[in-house]
């Protein structure tokens, strides 16, 4: 589903992170080493080749809530924007750092005027973030950020699991600006 908010058309749909062909850049739910692993980082770094590692091991180790950038090698894109989200329970405050990421993630893309853009669940699967709360700290991320993005037209969810996707599409349909 989708709908347009402040120009910038904000869509939820269900599939991998490491096939979204028509978006400039794809982020990435990273480890601090940049490395490959499992869920989202393991997609991504297959789809990607090892260049990928490559390019990122000089830019490593990375802190919860920080987010860089690299080039998408052997990926259908241009920009793989790597973030470490937090351990729910272990890295605090947890709802600021989850934030950060999004936030971090928002600001690489404007300063490489970056148009197009696509998040998995950040901290939502190996790290534990329980998904109803994730969701609601990207879409207040979302909501206070939206009408400062003057490169990024189209910002994409992607969920993995049936039941991620429904609630996705729930929040954004009731998603008040
Ligand atoms: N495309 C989209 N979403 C996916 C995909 C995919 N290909 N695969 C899994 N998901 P996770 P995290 C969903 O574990 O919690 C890694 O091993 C998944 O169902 O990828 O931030 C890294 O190396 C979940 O909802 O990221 C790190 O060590 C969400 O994406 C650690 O896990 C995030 O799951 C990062 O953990």
């Amino acid at each position: 589903m989708k709908k347009e908010i402040a120009g910038v058309t904000l869509e939820v749909v269900q599939g991998d992170i490491a096939k979204q062909e028509d978006v400039v850049a794809i982020v990435n739910a990273a480890n601090a080493q940049l490395k490959t692993g499992g869920g989202v980082a393991g997609a991504i770094h297959r789809a990607a080749g090892p260049e990928l590692a490559k390019e990122c091991q000089p830019l490593a180790p990375i802190e919860p809530g920080e987010a860089v950038i690299t080039g998408a090698h052997n990926l259908p894109n241009q920009y793989v924007i790597h973030c470490l989200g937090p351990v729910y329970g272990r890295d605090e405050p947890a709802v600021e750092l989850l934030a950060d990421c999004y936030r971090n993630s928002l600001q690489l893309a404007e300063e490489k005027k970056i148009t197009s853009l696509a998040f998995p669940a950040i901290s939502t699967g190996t790290f534990g973030y329980p998904l109803n709360e994730a969701t609601e700290v990207v879409f207040t991320v979302i909501s206070e950020l939206i009408a400062n993005l003057n490169q990024l037209n189209k910002i994409r969810f992607v969920l993995f699991s049936d039941s991620d996707f429904e609630t996705y599409k729930h929040k954004l349909s009731t998603l008040t600006y």
